[in-house]
């Protein structure tokens, strides 16, 4: 009689809080969907196996391989919160004078995974502050990092420049607070008002918006948006010492002159990381993030 059984269906996780999940299905319909299990492990962007349940309801039977796993930083531990980016969006503004840390560190964060981030410089109509932010993003300009400078105010710019990048990829969305991130968002996605109530109120999360991950379809050309509030910074206590690397690409030149193979480039004699920052060929900033966020998973990795 298996037959009668429901079978399992294949979707996509669209917004997460704790353990309720909304999975949308190829047709459009959506379930509010549990993991089987005490721990879940999903994330917002997984393709998941659930089984139905009732008319709109659903077990998340399976996680389909992803490609990537994002983890944000929440006080002192790393929770993963999106799989299957593509892309990251790092919005800054000339005003209020944004994070270079936190920047970097999302650059670190993007690369450790493999993903292209690319920087928005949001709010250039105030013009007497350009010129500083601007200069605060020649670092990593240098490094080869995109910088769309732009206003969120200015609707058809937005498009202009964004469209064609978000086309057809999933993009997550990341600033500190008062960069201007939920305003560009709903320039993006004209409804993502009715969506975040549609997502609320399928996960009964009540009042409780702010902690929960959101994936948004835009309009034609396409594309989806992660939006996640109050995600400031991405946890990168769990990468290893190559994945912080990779978050350095400037520093790659200089390690085959390394003495030793396994350098770590911080007190080891012979290293050419090191030679280069004494040399001013290596930002001191860059270098010291490095070691913070060195340390930081050492400490991570001794509990
Ligand atoms: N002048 C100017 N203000 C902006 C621009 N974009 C956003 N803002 C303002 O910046 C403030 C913070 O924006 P909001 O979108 O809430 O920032 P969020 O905290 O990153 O979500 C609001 O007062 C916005 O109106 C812009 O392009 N130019
Ligand atoms: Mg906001
Ligand atoms: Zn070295």
């Amino acid at each position: 009689m298996s037959d009668n059984l429901p079978q399992p269906l294949e979707g996509r996780i669209i917004a997460a809080h704790g353990r309720h999940y909304v999975v949308e299905f190829p047709d459009g319909s959506k379930r509010h969907c549990f993991p089987r299990g005490k721990k879940t492990g999903a994330a917002v962007g997984d393709r998941v196996k659930i089984a139905p349940q009732g008319r709109d309801e659903g077990v998340i039977e399976a996680i389909l391989p992803r490609s990537n796993l994002l983890f944000r930083s929440d006080e002192t531990r790393s929770k993963q919160f999106a799989a299957n980016v593509d892309q990251l969006l790092i919005v800054v503004a000339v005003e209020p004078t944004f994070s270079d840390d936190l920047a970097w560190r999302a650059l670190a964060g993007a690369w450790s995974v493999g993903i292209e981030p690319l920087i928005i410089l949001n709010k250039v109509d105030l013009q007497a502050g350009v010129e500083t932010a601007r200069a605060r993003l020649a670092s990593v300009r240098a490094l080869g990092v995109p910088v769309i400078e732009l206003s969120a105010h200015d609707q058809p710019t937005v498009h202009a420049a964004l469209a064609d990048r978000l086309a057809g990829k999933v993009t997550l969305l990341l600033g500190q607070s008062g960069m201007g991130k939920s305003t560009l968002l709903n320039v993006l996605v004209p409804d993502a008002d009715a969506a975040t109530r549609e997502y609320s109120s399928a996960l009964d999360m009540g009042r409780h918006t702010t902690t929960s991950t959101r994936l948004y379809h835009l309009p034609a050309p396409g594309g989806d948006l992660i939006d996640s509030p109050g995600f400031q910074a991405f946890g990168l206590q769990h990468l290893s010492g190559d994945d912080i690397l990779r978050g350095f690409p400037e520093f790659t030149p200089h390690i085959e002159r390394c003495r030793f193979y396994n350098c770590t480039h911080r007190h080891e004699p012979g290293c050419g990381v090191v030679a280069a920052l004494r040399a001013g060929e290596i930002d001191t900033a860059r270098y010291a993030l490095y070691e913070r966020i060195l340390d930081e998973s050492e400490a991570a990795q001794r509990y």
